[in-house]
C-alpha cells in the first residue's frame, strides 16, 4: 500500500507527508504543504484533543496533489447520465423482481379492484420491507385516488400505486447543500460494514467533479485495516488523507478539521468505525467527536450522514431512530441498493423516521453513488423488466 507514496519527512513537525507517486494533474504547492503540516502537528497540543505521548509524531497526512484542482477528470457526462440510468435500472432489480414484478402481475390480471385485490397488495408490499406503517399509508392514499379517479380495474392502479409511492418518498429528496461553510465537515456514521469508507471514496470522487477539494480523515480508529483502505480511496482520488498511528477518533477529526481549514478545503469527509445502536460506549465516542469538533466550528460537523446498508431491510429502520436518538442524523446513505431485494425500506424509513436520503449506492464502482432522486426511484422501481 504505502510502497505507492513518496514519503517526505518533515523533521520540524514530525509528520510524515505523503503524496502519490503517480504524475499528477500539476506541482504540488510545498509552501502549502508544510503550512498544513505543522497546523497538523500542532493540533495534538489543544486541549480538546486528549494529550497522548505519541500525538505529534504519529500524525500522518497523505498529501496528494494540492492545486484546488479536481484530481480526478471528469466523464464526459451524457454517457455518464446514461450509463447511471442503466446502473440504477440494474441496481433496483432484485428490488424490482420482488416488488415490480408482483406488483406487474397482480395489475395485469385483468381483475377488477376489490378487497382481495387489496390485501395481496398488502401482501407484496411487506415482502419488500416495506414495513406496515408505510403499507397502511400506501392503501389509503391508494384507496383515495382509486376513489377520486373512479378506478375500477386492477390495471389502473399501477400508475395511482406509483404515485402514492413518489408521494411518500418525495420528502426525503433533499440535495445535499455543502456550500453553506468551509470546510463543509460531513461526519459518516453507521454499523460496520454498512459501506462508510467506500461511500467516502465516492463522495470524494463526485465532490471533486464539481471542482471541490475534499480531505479525508481517518476515524476509524478501531479497525485494523481501515486507514489504509481510506489511504487507497485516497491514492485512486488523489486526495490527502490525514491519519494517526494511535489517535481516536475525535484527535483525527479534530486534526482533520485544523488541516482543512488551513488549506481553505471545501470538504472535509470524517470516516468513522462501525458500531451497533447498541454499544452505548461507542456512541458516546461519536458524540466525543461532534463534541471535539465543535470546540473549533460550532456548526460542525455540519452533515451527520448514517450510512445503512439496504440488505438490512426493517433493521435499517431500527438504524435511523437510535443513531439518530443519540447523535441527530441529518442525512442518509443507502447502499448495496443493487444486491436486495428489500429497497422497499425507504418507504419505511420516510415513515418511521423520515431524513433526508442524500445518496443511494448502487455498485461498488466510483461512480455508483448518486443522489437521491424519488422519482428516478420510482421508475426504476416500477420500470417493465428488460426483455
Ligand atoms: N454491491 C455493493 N457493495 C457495496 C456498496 N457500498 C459498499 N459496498 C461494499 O460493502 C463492503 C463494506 O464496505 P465498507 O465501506 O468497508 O463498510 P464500512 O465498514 O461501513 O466502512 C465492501 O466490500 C464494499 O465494497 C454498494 O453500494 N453496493
Ligand atoms: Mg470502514
Amino acid at each position: 500500500m504505502f510502497g505507492f507514496f513518496k514519503k517526505k519527512l518533515d523533521p520540524a513537525a514530525r509528520t510524515v507527508l505523503t503524496e502519490p507517486s503517480e504524475p499528477t494533474p500539476s506541482v504540488p504547492d510545498m509552501a502549502s504543504l508544510h503550512q498544513t503540516s505543522s497546523t497538523v502537528s500542532t493540533t495534538g497540543d489543544s486541549p480538546a484533543t486528549p494529550p497522548r505521548q505519541e500525538n505529534a509524531s504519529s500524525q500522518h497526512v497523505h498529501f496528494a496533489a494540492e492545486t484546488g484542482q479536481p484530481g480526478f477528470q471528469t466523464d464526459d457526462m451524457n454517457p455518464h447520465e446514461q450509463s447511471w440510468a442503466a446502473r440504477i435500472k440494474r441496481g433496483l432489480q432484485r428490488t424490482r423482481e420482488q416488488l415490480g414484478q408482483q406488483l406487474g402481475h397482480l395489475f395485469s390480471s385483468g381483475g377488477k379492484i376489490d378487497e382481495a385485490l387489496y390485501e395481496e397488495l398488502e401482501t407484496i408490499l411487506l415482502t419488500s420491507d416495506v414495513g406496515i406503517s408505510a403499507c397502511n399509508t400506501l392503501l389509503e392514499s391508494l384507496r383515495l385516488r382509486v376513489k377520486q379517479q373512479h378506478l375500477t380495474e386492477a390495471g389502473q392502479m399501477r400508475a395511482a400505486l406509483r404515485d402514492a409511492l413518489l408521494e411518500l418518498l418525495i420528502p426525503l429528496e433533499a440535495p445535499l447543500n455543502v456550500s453553506t461553510h468551509t470546510p463543509f465537515v460531513i461526519m459518516l456514521a453507521g454499523v460496520n460494514g454498512a459501506g462508510k469508507t467506500t461511500t467516502i471514496g465516492k463522495l470524494a470522487h463526485y465532490y471533486q467533479q464539481q471542482g471541490k477539494t475534499v480531505l479525508l480523515a481517518a476515524g476509524d480508529t478501531f479497525r485494523a485495516a481501515a486507514k489504509e483502505q481510506l489511504v487507497a480511496w485516497g491514492e485512486r482520488n488523489g486526495v490527502s488523507v490525514v491519519t494517526q498511528e494511535h489517535g481516536d477518533a475525535a484527535a483525527v477529526i479534530h486534526d482533520a478539521y485544523s488541516a482543512a481549514r488551513a488549506r481553505g478545503i471545501d470538504i472535509l469527509l470524517a470516516d468513522t468505525a462501525g458500531r451497533l445502536p447498541t454499544q452505548l460506549h461507542l456512541m458516546e465516542e461519536l458524540r466525543k467527536v461532534k463534541r471535539v469538533i465543535q470546540k473549533l466550528e460550532p456548526q460542525a460537523p455540519h452533515e451527520v450522514l448514517l450510512v445503512l446498508d439496504a440488505n438490512t431491510g426493517q433493521n435499517a429502520v431500527t438504524q435511523v431512530t437510535a443513531f439518530d436518538d443519540a447523535l441527530g442524523v441529518t442525512g442518509l446513505v443507502l447502499t448495496k441498493l443493487d444486491g436486495t431485494a428489500k429497497g422497499g425500506v425507504i418507504a419505511a424509513i420516510a415513515k418511521s423516521r423520515p431524513r433526508p436520503i442524500r445518496f443511494i449506492g448502487v455498485g461498488e464502482q466510483m461512480n455508483d453513488l448518486r443522489p437521491f432522486v424519488a422519482a428516478e426511484f420510482v421508475n426504476a422501481l416500477f420500470e417493465e423488466p428488460a426483455a
